[in-house]
């Protein structure tokens, strides 16, 4: 019998170990943070929804259970002992921590998630200014939007790797703002803060500004293109050209 129970915690220890093992390697390519904010917010969202309504089913009952049922009735309210009293406390106040809890242990995780820059990121130079963005590559080439007369490309990267964005101002606090990709971060001057994300299809969207930075702090916004491989190749080689 022992041995039986033994053999059968080893053999779901191997298994455990392995499931985690499996796990771990196929999270291992590249952790997006906008995957794992979406994930982190929709679990947010199920489980207020689940704790909200097993509550408010229970309030309504209890309404409905101990109603005056005529008019000069007066009712007694059960008296608890002190045991049931701090259970009442103790048990709803646990529950909802637990979740807290885990909660925040994931929140943990999205933020390392959101700090730890893929090793194979292409990284671009930031530079924020009264009002607009200028985007400086590996190899000197610059980019940069003009909101008015809409000239200028904007941040374009490849299609299918991660960005890193070191990203510094040389004037008042602006914040670089990504809202496809889930992710923002804060610039000032003499300092150089960073942000990655992943861009993982072919698609145009904006980055914004998102720290009142002066008159024109709405109009500090610049288009964002993943483009193929190719094309990204292609705007590059127009790019040395024209410097
Ligand atoms: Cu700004």
């Amino acid at each position: 019998m022992s041995h039986r129970v033994k053999r059968l915690g080893a053999a779901l220890a191997m298994l455990m170990v392995s499931g985690a093992g499996a796990a771990l390697a196929a999270e291992v390519p590249v952790r997006d943070p906008a995957a794992s904010v979406d994930h982190l917010w929709y679990e947010l969202l199920i489980d207020i929804t689940l704790i909200g309504l097993v509550f408010l089913v229970l309030g309504f009952y209890w309404v409905y259970k101990y109603r005056a049922k005529s008019e000069d009735e007066v009712g007694t309210a059960p008296q608890l002992s002190s045991l049931q009293s701090i259970a009442w406390i103790l048990v709803p106040s646990f529950l909802f921590m637990a979740d807290d809890f885990f909660l925040a242990a994931k929140g943990w995780t999205v933020w390392n998630i959101f700090r730890q820059v893929p090793a194979n990121a292409m990284e671009v130079k930031v530079t924020g200014s009264m009002w607009n963005w200028q985007f400086q590559y590996d190899n000197g080439a610059t980019s940069t939007y003009e909101v008015d007369s809409k000239d200028g490309d904007g941040l374009v990267v490849p299609v299918g790797r991660p960005v890193v964005l070191r990203m510094t101002s040389t004037d008042v606090v602006h914040s670089f703002s990504l809202p496809e990709y889930r992710v923002k971060e804060d610039l000032m001057p003499g300092r150089v803060t960073y942000l990655w994300f992943y861009p993982k299809k072919e698609t145009k969207t904006l980055v914004t500004c998102t720290e009142y930075c002066g008159n024109r702090h709405s109009y500090m916004y610049a288009p964002v293109k993943v483009v193929p491989q190719a094309e990204f190749d292609t705007w590059m080689a127009s790019k040395k050209q024209a410097t």
